[in-house]
């Protein structure tokens, strides 16, 4: 069970933020609007939200997920990947200080984002990406271990992050499009298949028995309601021109 989440306004310069996507600029009212909606689900989940102020020196701020990483037991300021992304660990350090939970941190020359870290349980699969790289998942499992908790490492090819293209559901079900449906170490879990067309949707959260699906995408959301989970579809495409999803606009703990 998750009770709180951390977001962050998303600010104007949002529309410099690193894309591949191709999809055009985000327009920024839109995204202000999605976002607020998207603080709305979650509160319909049952979380409280801390809500933080948007930093324009950041464009890729709101993308807050990637920054730290919270477990039951500690809390992990991460190094992320991107050198414009760096110094956005500075403000969410200050949120965290004040949750009652220890602080860790990911150190150069180990770079880890978040959004490359799916917890199981007790465990934490990383993703090996542009942004995550061996020195820093092995960091992370070395401060995993000393709170009982473990990891272990699954190397990208074709995403930006991990959780761009698998998500657990909990119950031992994992969203999956891709190079992540037949891949060895994801063998043991109830893969349910996005399709294709469909794969931006492969990037769903679960929070409390609840599933928030980006909009647009019918056939995942069916098969997700389907599995007897309760859905929310966020429509979040300002965020998509910008390669981020649902998982990465909040924290969730
Ligand atoms: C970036 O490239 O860092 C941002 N434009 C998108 C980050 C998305 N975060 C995520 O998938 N966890």
């Amino acid at each position: 069970m998750f009770t709180r989440a951390i977001v962050k306004t998303p600010c104007k310069n949002m529309v410099n933020g690193i894309s591949t996507a191709n999809l055009g600029k985000p327009d920024y009212s839109l995204a202000l609007k999605q976002h607020k909606d998207y603080i709305q689900a979650l509160k319909k989940c049952g979380l409280k939200v801390i809500v933080l102020d948007p930093d324009e020196r950041f464009p890729d701020s709101t993308f807050i997920e990637d920054a730290c990483l919270i477990t039951p037991k500690c809390a992990i300021i991460t190094n992320p990947g991107a050198a414009s992304r760096r110094d956005e660990t500075i403000q969410i350090s200050k949120t965290i200080k004040e949750l009652d939970l220890p602080v860790e941190s990911i150190q150069n020359p180990g770079t880890l984002d978040a959004g490359d870290i799916m917890m199981v349980k007790d465990h934490y699969f990383a993703g090996l990406s542009d942004r995550t790289n061996i020195e820093g998942a092995s960091q992370l499992n070395l401060i995993l271990k000393k709170y009982g908790l473990t990891s272990s490492t699954i190397a990208l090819k074709s995403v930006l992050h991990l959780k761009t293209g698998i998500s657990y559901l909990e119950k031992n079900n994992l969203l999956a499009f891709g190079e992540f449906l037949t891949h060895p170490l994801l063998s043991d879990f109830n893969i349910m298949a996005v399709d294709p067309d469909e794969s931006y949707a492969a990037n769903s959260v679960w929070i409390n028995g609840n599933v928030l699906v980006p909009m647009g995408f019918p056939k995942t959301c069916k098969m997700i309601k389907n599995a007897g989970y309760q859905t929310i579809e966020v429509d979040v495409s300002e965020f998509q021109k910008l390669d981020g999803g649902l998982s990465c606009l909040s924290l969730r703990f």
